[in-house]
């Protein structure tokens, strides 16, 4: 019997569980330059905003002795380039695509969901209410859970097809946002963004990014996330994308036993593009040793003391 990987989120179906995390391959083209995007359960794209950004001066990321520190400042084309420039390449793509969506005000969100609604081929949209570097929108929407409900809901009037709330874990609790974004008629959860942190040279004494402070990715933060992601599931009935710090078939095995349905792999992308590929062969292998005939057989399977 052959292990059937497809997962199925708000009536969207994807071949495998398996997506890029926004932020970590642009629009696609240079990924798709290493494998076929058919490959992916999903293309998560950067950030879109209402107008074009260039974002913070570099330098802009920093290695950590635990992971990647990053504050971009939500560098992006802006909706007008991204429908004239990225969408035609994105519709040619044999995966399911999904925009992550930012701004400043509720009115630039409503803004640019409106105008990705004419776009068939955007399958779901991911609503980013957590960009931890960023002075306004972002974290600061994501960590009020009226701001959460009111801004997926004003969303969803606009946007026709499913929306993803993209959590932030810089909160007091991730559930009462949670259930702030189930209220709003959030269709499903993107947990977890990145956690803020700063770095410091001690020659110079300089924090190592302009933005004095900014987002802690990678494998330090998979624990934080799979708590996560288990609060959300055990206390909410949406489905959720697992994010953080994914570097094996492994760890998307544990966010799946932690109550995902999918997964996104950001940080390690920098360092093997193709990862997602050898996660979906490793994924498939390990489904045939236990022998599981779907992913269904693993979403929120942890055994707890
Ligand atoms: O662009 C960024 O600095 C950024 C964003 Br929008 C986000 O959602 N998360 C992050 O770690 N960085």
């Amino acid at each position: 019997m052959k292990p059937n990987l497809s997962v199925s989120i708000a009536g969207v179906d994807f071949a495998n569980p398996i997506m890029t995390a926004s932020g970590c391959c642009g629009y696609g083209e240079e990924l798709a330059v290493i494998f076929p995007l058919s490959k992916l359960g999903a293309l998560v794209t950067k950030s879109i905003t209402l107008k074009p950004r260039l974002g913070h001066p570099s330098p802009r990321t920093a290695e950590t002795s635990s992971g990647m520190l990053n504050a971009i400042g939500l560098a992006n084309v802006g909706i007008d380039k991204f429908v004239t420039d990225k969408i035609p390449f994105l519709e040619k793509q044999k995966t399911k695509i999904i925009v992550n969506v930012a701004g400043s005000k509720l009115a630039e969100y409503i803004e640019v969901c409106a105008r990705l609604n004419d776009f068939e081929r955007v399958d779901m949209i991911e609503l980013n209410i957590s960009c931890p570097n960023v002075d306004e929108g972002g974290m600061e929407f994501g960590a009020d859970p009226k701001m959460t409900e009111k801004s997926i809901s004003e969303v969803k009037k606009v946007f026709s097809r499913p929306v993803i709330a993209k959590l932030s874990p810089n909160v007091t609790s991730i559930v009462e946002i949670a259930k702030a974004a189930e209220q709003g008629g959030a269709d499903a959860f993107s947990v977890i963004n990145s956690l803020v942190g700063t770095a410091i040279d001690i020659e110079t004494w300089q924090t190592k990014i302009t933005n004095n402070k900014g987002g802690l990715t990678g494998p330090a933060i998979k624990p934080v996330a799979l708590q996560m992601v288990n609060a959300v599931y055990s206390k909410c009935s949406l489905p959720i994308i697992g994010i953080g710090g994914i570097q094996s078939a492994a760890d998307v095995i544990e966010f799946l036993l932690c109550g995902a349905t999918a997964v996104q792999v950001g940080t390690a992308l920098f360092i093997q593009p193709d990862l997602p590929v050898t996660i979906e062969k490793e994924l498939k292998a390990y489904m045939k040793r236990k022998k599981l005939n779907s992913i269904d057989e693993l979403i929120g399977k942890v055994r707890k003391y």
